[in-house]
């Protein structure tokens, strides 16, 4: 079909000024400025509706349950019996959704510091937002960094479901935050931080994983592809006072066949550990070797 000029839109992510990733728009339904970011909605021609924070990509409704189902199923499916679990960030309900999915959690934290995504992911992404109000699920707008200073509550799991390091998103990757995370984690405890793009943030990941390393035993990176973030391949950083993400995965134990999916699946969750030369030679300094031999995972 020709392309009207006249109507032709597009949105483009520009990343690190050197690549830019851009969907072509049919119209924008919502825009506005939080104390915190810029958040906008837009319709586009083939991958449903999709949220920008600050001109950022954070999901499209065609794609969002590759990163949902990774940041959630991995850790609760490791985990021999994940209760309670604290999500940071995440105020689009799309990583809640997939936790509700466990029958072991009893009790669900979300804390989000922009009411605004959370209101236009409400209007917007009617099937991402879908368990916001389940009884399980407490959502307290507030800042999550002061959330784990002052609360008591112990977790199994704590999931923090970023942004980039810009933005309100910044402190969430500082020493101090890992450490007040592992503090309300119990002894068995699993973190999953959300960690950029292997190919283009090295520099982020190895200083992360740096930041996380007093307060763990064991760190890990996993892989998935998205169609929505720079470079299409993303990764979830896994860190736990001891659980190994593979020899501690036992498929029938966590029920994963009970758990509906379109991505995640035992197979799929083995080989996200599994890293590319290029990815573990970088990081080989920062994380824990995934098998018996020496070096990281590969
Ligand atoms: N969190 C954002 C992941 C990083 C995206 N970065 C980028 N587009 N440059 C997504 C939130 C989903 N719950």
């Amino acid at each position: 079909m020709a392309v009207d000029l006249k109507t032709d839109m597009w949105v483009t992510e520009t990343y690190k000024e050197i690549t830019g990733l851009r969907f072509r728009v049919e119209k924008t339904l919502f825009t506005g400025k939080s104390p915190f970011q810029q958040v906008d909605v837009v319709k586009t021609a083939g991958h449903g509706n999709l949220l920008l924070n600050d001109g950022l990509m954070m999901l499209s409704e065609r794609d969002e349950f590759i990163y949902h189902e990774m940041i959630a199923h991995v850790p609760l499916c490791v985990h021999p019996n994940p209760e309670r679990v604290l999500i940071i960030g995440g105020g689009d309900g799309g990583t809640a959704r997939e936790v509700l999915k466990h029958p072991s959690v009893k009790r669900a934290v979300m804390v989000e510091i922009d009411e605004m995504v959370v209101n236009a992911c409400r209007e917007h992404f009617p099937d991402v937002s879908c368990a916001l109000d389940d009884p399980r699920l407490e959502l307290r707008i507030e800042d999550g960094i002061r959330f784990v200073k002052e609360t008591t509550e112990r977790f199994d799991v704590a999931l923090i479901d970023s942004t980039d390091p810009i933005g309100p998103a910044t402190p969430l990757f500082d020493r101090a935050f890992y450490g007040r995370v592992a503090e309300v984690l119990s002894d068995d405890g699993i973190m999953i931080t959300q960690a950029e793009s292997p190919f283009y943030d090295p520099d982020i990941q190895a200083p992360m994983f740096n930041n996380q390393r007093p307060f763990f035993k064991r760190l890990h990176l996993y892989l998935f592809s998205t169609l929505t973030y720079p470079g299409g391949l993303w990764s979830f950083g896994f860190a736990s006072k001891g659980r190994h993400p593979l020899t501690d995965f036992d498929p029938d134990r966590a029920n994963v066949a009970a758990i509906p999916t379109r991505y995640y699946n035992p197979g799929i969750h083995r080989a996200a550990f599994m890293l590319p030369n290029f990815v573990a030679d970088g990081l080989s300094d920062v994380l824990d070797p995934i098998g018996d031999s020496e070096g990281p995972a590969r």
